[in-house]
């Protein structure tokens, strides 16, 4: 049986369009899905989207529709834009869906029934752009510490979730599993926070409307927070616990942005906790992009469209910017000049170039069906030995989410081939027929090199590695068997490649 591996993505708010932010995460997630794929992995990667709570329904009256109709509307936004990126998970959720409100009330209801969530009263500073309670002491300069916008003061009537009793059983998991908040700075910075002390949650509202109500109770609706992080496991058939949540759970990853963290390393392992379930293996909190400096935001209208870059650049080059930019876990500036910069070095010429070059002496020398390989010289074998080492280091990067990391190393690699092609001057070596057998080994080297690149880069860049291993002649099934040297077999037909990335002249 293959070994499983679980990612997911945040589920975004419909009541915002996808932008750049929400397409970073996703990518990523992409990224990860398709390399472990390659890696023989029966692989679950979920993404979906968050369509309850008093945000959504304010914006829904705002734009004069239902909130369901708001959704709708949105969220085939979203599944556009993920198509388009060539985003390739296993399933979408909503949470206006059946199966995941039945997970979660069934859910709501085991932990009252443990006697974990409980009906109190609540009084305490809202802010409604973030759904958030705070107590005096956390607010700056009387606003919300995570907007800074103004709060109202609200009191209700709620049910509450014992958090306070999971303090210290938390803290023990995150000590005895050094990986499972990351990064490390991250990691103490929620370390501290619980050790502040836990409060008991409020997990419900009366205040509107639009939401999941309580089991027994429909004045209340389910705290929009309890109701998404839910998707996780309503998502693999949860409370079934027979089919995919058997199968998957607990989660390999969840990727997510360094805003929600706290949801995702606090509340979501202390509803686990209380319903008897097991915690995930990781979080992972990346870093947060500006804009030209600045934070991306619709009233300063730099808002960045991903179609709009996507029609431009093309989708390569936006994925590969994306992660190849900033490391995973640090924050980001987004500039078009960046962007433009990284195209025509990486993309056009050193990856593009490589193997236009490659392929057009392979149809010129050799008629476009590639050669054996006869004896490899040292400047070969250190070719080989460079592309055998990328695939270990990319594979130990990826494992720690270092995502520029693992592009590099595969970058030294082309960088290795372009070198190779000045160092062994093919267009030298053609000139005199007895250097044929020098010629084809080269040839054979130059081109199964960026085999495995391309290969691995599948994972990365799926449209242009496809187009690449088509010229390369390599069409076999992805297995991890590909990442060996030697996959491609003499007589393979090599045609030449047209340019990988245009130029981008500005
Ligand atoms: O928080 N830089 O949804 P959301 C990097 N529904 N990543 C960004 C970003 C930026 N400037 N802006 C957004 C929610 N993101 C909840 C999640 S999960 C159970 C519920 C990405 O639509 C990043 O992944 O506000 C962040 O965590 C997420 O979008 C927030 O998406």
């Amino acid at each position: 049986m293959k070994p499983t591996f679980y990612v997911t993505t945040p589920i975004y708010y419909v009541n915002d369009v996808p932008h750049i932010g929400h397409a970073y995460t996703t990518v990523a997630a992409d990224v990860l899905a398709r390399y472990k794929r390659l890696m023989g992995y029966d692989v679950y990667f979920l993404t979906g989207s968050d369509e309850h709570g008093q945000k959504v329904e304010k914006a829904a009256t705002t734009a004069g529709e239902t909130p369901l109709e708001l959704a709708d509307r949105v969220v085939k936004r979203f599944q556009a834009l993920w198509e388009r990126l060539g985003i390739s998970h296993n399933d979408f959720i909503r949470t206006t869906q059946e199966r995941h409100k039945n997970g979660v009330s069934q859910i709501f209801k085991d932990i009252m029934g443990k006697g974990d969530i409980y009906l109190g009263e609540y009084e305490d500073w809202y802010c409604t752009p973030c759904e958030t309670f705070w107590t005096e002491t956390q607010l700056i300069d009387g606003r919300c510490p995570d907007c800074n916008r103004p709060v109202e003061k609200l009191k209700e009537e709620s049910y509450f979730f014992r958090m306070s009793k999971y303090q210290e059983q938390l803290l023990a998991h995150i000590e005895a599993n050094p990986d499972f908040i990351q990064p490390k700075s991250k990691r103490n910075e929620i370390i501290s926070f619980i050790k502040e002390g836990l409060r008991d949650l409020s997990v419900s509202r009366t205040t509107f409307s639009w939401g999941i109500p309580v089991p027994g109770n429909d004045r209340h609706i389910i705290y929009v927070w309890f109701d998404a992080l839910t998707n996780y496991i309503t998502a693999l058939g949860y409370p079934d616990e027979t089919g995919n949540y058997g199968r998957y759970w607990p989660v390999d990853v969840h990727l997510i942005g360094k805003d929600i963290l706290r949801f995702h390393s606090v509340y979501w392992p202390t509803f686990l906790m209380a319903a008897g379930l097991p915690l995930p293996k990781k979080v992972f909190a990346h870093g947060w992009w500006t804009v030209e400096g600045q934070k991306m935001s619709k009233s300063l209208q730099n808002v960045i469209e991903p179609n709009m870059l996507i029609d431009k650049y093309g989708v390569d080059a936006v994925r590969y910017f994306l992660l190849r930019e900033v490391p995973f876990g640090l924050d980001g500036d987004f500039s078009h000049s960046a962007l433009v910069q990284r195209i025509n070095s990486d993309l056009a010429n050193d990856i593009g170039n490589l193997l236009s070059r490659s392929t057009a002496m392979a149809v010129k020398y050799f008629g476009g069906i590639l050669p054996a390989a006869t004896e490899m010289a040292d400047i070969d074998l250190a070719l080989k030995q460079k592309t055998e080492e990328m695939v270990a280091t990319v594979d130990k990067f990826i494992d720690e989410m270092a995502f520029s990391k693992a592009l590099q190393a595969i970058w030294e690699v082309i960088s290795a081939g372009n070198k190779y092609i000045d160092d062994t001057a093919p267009w030298a070596l053609a000139k005199d027929p007895a250097n044929r057998d020098r010629l084809a080994t080269v040839m054979y080297c130059l081109l199964e090199s960026q085999r495995i690149t391309h290969f691995i880069l599948s994972a990365f860049l799926p449209t242009t590695a496809e187009k690449a291993l088509a010229s390369l002649g390599w069409n076999e099934a992805v297995s991890k068997a590909g990442m060996a040297w030697g996959g491609l077999s003499a007589g393979a037909t090599i045609t030449k490649a047209e340019a990988l990335f245009p130029r981008i002249e500005e």
